[in-house]
């Protein structure tokens, strides 16, 4: 189920019109950061204070039906608000394109980082001069489908 409560649109205007667009076109306009042409999916998130929803976009990093978001704030001093959102309420609804999903956000460590690092910067190649520009190691979080519901298990 996806989540529910009261969305507070963020306050930077481009964010927020990203946002509209994405979802009131169902996910078929606004779909790419400027003129880059790069796919950009939405993610859907509650805050970690107010509790309240976040819609934040970020660049499509997909793998095997899994997800990177890269907190990487076109390489500021500091992580972006969302970061800890993401940590407080793992739960996010991803959109991509026309397409929503439910996922389980995990901030990576060592290898795995790597690995989708590496993913991030083949998806959206300025990721590696926004590591350059900042002391900070920019968190990488995997968005993974929720398990689905299988069938009770019954007692024997
Ligand atoms: N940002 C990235 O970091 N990585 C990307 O790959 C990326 C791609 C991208 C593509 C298109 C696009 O339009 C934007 C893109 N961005 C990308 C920018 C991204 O969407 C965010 O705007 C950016 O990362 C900054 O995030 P932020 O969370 O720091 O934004 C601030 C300015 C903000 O919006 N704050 C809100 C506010 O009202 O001040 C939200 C506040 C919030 O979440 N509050 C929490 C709560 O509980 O409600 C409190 C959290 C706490 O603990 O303080």
């Amino acid at each position: 189920m996806s989540l529910e409560g009261e969305y507070d649109p963020s306050p930077a205007r481009w964010i927020r019109e990203q946002v509209e667009l994405y979802e009131s076109s169902g996910g078929t306009q606004g779909t790419t950061l400027w003129d880059t042409g790069l796919p950009v999916v939405i993610v859907t998130m509650r805050g970690a204070k107010s509790g309240r929803i976040r819609k934040v976009p970020l660049m499509r990093v997909e793998h095997e039906g899994r997800y990177a978001a890269v907190a990487s704030k076109g390489g500021f001093p500091r992580h972006p608000v969302w970061y800890r959102n993401l940590q407080a309420n793992p739960r996010v609804d991803l959109q991509d394109g026309p397409d929503r999903q439910t996922m389980t956000a995990r901030e990576l460590t060592a290898d795995e980082r790597t690995q989708w690092w590496r993913r991030a910067v083949a998806a959206y190649p300025p990721y590696a001069e926004y590591q350059e520009k900042t002391d900070r190691v920019i968190p990488v979080f995997v968005l993974e489908p929720e398990p689905p519901a299988g069938p009770r298990s019954v007692t024997p």
